[in-house]
């Protein structure tokens, strides 16, 4: 497309027509809006006890929790925290607070007590929904926190402990006295948190009409990008507080009337007997899984002949895990999806989980999602890059966030004046549209798939006595993909050994920031304006594992 200036502007589209999208209806009405097709399929399969849950019901039991919510006194714009595993309260908590226009902020239940609570406090959440388990950790914040009674209140979905109410409260209200709200396209709906490109992890605006327009991107069309039916099991085993499994797996399920099979946590035993007995068919997995699916010897005992699609994404996967896990279910279309929270959060998809499919390369991850623009700029000048040629990736379209909560800096920074969503990730787009990611310059580290932001373990690691300066950086892992190290600069005078600096990190944080090597330095290499040389460090690392 030639442009006003002499420059040309290389924008790419999908290879699939643009659609209509009902993104001026609220969330939950959009994605129960084909219920009465299919009202008494199973929507809800709880793995461990085989317990299930129909679209009627699943629909029912939500708008319960929105009029039990509204009993409790939370209103429209009100935030809600779930602190769960995945479990069907998960889904009708989410469901229901959509339904009174209220906010759902998710986090991870293996938290710290400082984790759940930064996020607890930047948020501002008046009430967790949580497991028992979890009640103790949250009891006695700090000074400078919430307050359990007084600032927030709790309930778990199983007994509940002193000061806690039950899940009751809101599943058993009365769904006729939900009261009637009105909902803007432009409301929040969901308020999960990312670090981004740089910094600490910030509250990720997701509107009503965000997530609408990603699950149609995905799911709607006469050919959906990816075809999933009332007659597919989608298998629910990556957490549904991390936007892939929310996004991809359930709303995208809930509209296409698919059953969701729920999985706590991830055990591969228990995984096979679930795919066999309930004929999973379709895989949304991460890298590890696909390892574990590929190369584990008990997935020969199972029959996996169920399984249609395999979707991995959230971190890189290499060709030759791909290929193997190809020939264990060679029955079954294999590819990838491209995510970042802010970005709603899909930027592009396997077209080989089309209606209609279109052949796919081995190490791609898809071809951008249809109503959006994809463009690749040179991290030097800006400028757009042609095909072939390796850049940053950007996306523009209705579906990414509307911006970080209380951080105009760090959404200015992230989303330029003319609505392009800047990933820190480096690709190119292929001749046949294909989108392949080649590196990351932005800080984030993805342990598995979860996000772990440097900036967050440089803070505490400084605010050790005997830490002078420090940085945090990716290490090459075979089973993770990637772990945390520390390059660390001790205080004049102390003595300080690298089992003490991890040990001082491990009981502060979730298990997948712990650092896994301190390098002590003398000096953190950093630029004039005082940045981080974290490429430095990286090629420090480099070089060190070749010698
Ligand atoms: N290959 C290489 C990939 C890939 C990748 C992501 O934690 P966040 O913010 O978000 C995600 C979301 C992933 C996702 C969502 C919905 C979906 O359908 C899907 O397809 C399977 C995936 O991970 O981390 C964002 C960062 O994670 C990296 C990349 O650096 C991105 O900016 N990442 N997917 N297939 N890297």
């Amino acid at each position: 497309q030639p442009s006003s200036s002499c420059e040309t502007h290389h924008v790419f589209r999908s290879r699939l027509p643009e659609i209509p999208i009902s993104n001026h209806l609220p969330l939950h009405t959009y994605c129960f809006e084909n219920l009465t097709q299919f009202p008494d399929r199973t929507c809800l399969i709880v793995g461990s006890t085989g317990k299930t849950y129909s679209f009627y019901e699943t629909h029912l039991l939500s708008q319960k929790v929105a009029a039990g919510l509204s009993n409790l006194g939370l209103r429209k714009g009100d935030v809600i925290m779930l602190l769960l595993q995945n479990c069907p309260e998960f889904i009708f908590s989410f469901m229901g607070a959509s339904m009174i226009g209220a906010v759902t902020t998710t986090a991870n239940p293996f938290y710290t007590a400082s984790e759940v609570f930064k996020q607890l406090n930047a948020s501002n959440a008046k009430l967790i929904i949580t497991q028992s388990q979890y009640v103790d950790k949250l009891r006695d914040a700090g000074d400078n926190y919430r307050k359990l009674g007084e600032d927030f209140a709790l309930i778990t979905i199983d007994d509940p402990p002193e000061k806690c109410l039950h899940f009751s409260v809101l599943s058993e209200a009365k769904e006729t006295e939900i009261p009637s709200v009105s909902i803007d396209p432009n409301d929040a709906v969901a308020l999960p948190f990312s670090s981004g490109t740089t910094g600490l992890p910030k509250g990720v605006i997701l509107t009503h009409k965000s997530l609408i327009t990603s699950v149609a991107q995905q799911v709607d069309g006469e050919n959906p990008n990816l075809y999933l039916t009332s007659e597919d099991v989608v298998l629910c085993v990556l957490p549904l507080f991390h936007i892939y499994s929310l996004n991809s797996v359930l709303l995208c399920s809930l509209r296409a009337g698919a059953g969701v099979l729920l999985m706590p946590k991830f055990e591969i035993g228990v995984l096979l007997e679930l795919i066999q007995r309930h004929k999973v068919s379709v895989a949304a997995v991460v890298p590890p899984l696909v390892l574990a699916l590929a190369k584990n010897p008990m997935v020969e005992g199972f029959d996996l002949s169920s399984i249609r699609l395999v979707l991995s994404g959230a971190a890189p996967l290499g060709k030759e895990l791909e290929e193997a896990l190809r020939s264990r279910v060679p029955q079954a279309t294999f590819g990838q999806g491209y995510g970042m929270t802010e970005a709603g959060p899909v930027l592009s998809m396997s077209l080989g989980f089309a209606k209609q499919p279109f052949p796919t390369k081995s190490g791609s991850c898809g071809t951008v999602v249809r109503n959006a623009e994809l463009k690749v700029v040179d991290p030097e000048t800006g400028s757009s890059l042609p095909r072939n040629q390796p850049g940053e990736i950007c996306i523009r379209g209705q579906q990414i966030m509307k911006g970080y909560l209380n951080d105009a800096d760090a959404t200015a920074t992230t989303m330029d004046v003319d609505g392009w969503l800047h990933t820190g990730d480096i690709g190119y787009v292929d001749e046949d549209d294909e989108v392949f990611i080649v590196d990351r310059v932005k800080e984030l580290i993805k342990f598995k798939g979860f996000q772990v932001p440097p900036a967050e373990l440089e803070a505490l690691l400084v605010s050790h006595p005997s830490i002078a300066d420090a940085a945090v950086v990716p290490q090459k892992d075979e089973v993770a993909g990637e772990v945390p190290v520390a390059f660390v600069v001790r205080s004049n005078g102390f003595e300080l050994t690298e089992e003490a600096v991890k040990e001082f990190i491990a009981k502060q944080v979730v298990f997948y920031k712990k650092v896994h090597r301190v390098y002590f330095v003398h000096a953190i290499p950093k630029s004039p304006s005082g940045k981080i040389l974290r490429k430095d460090l990286r090629a420090k690392l480099a070089a060190a594992a070749c010698t």
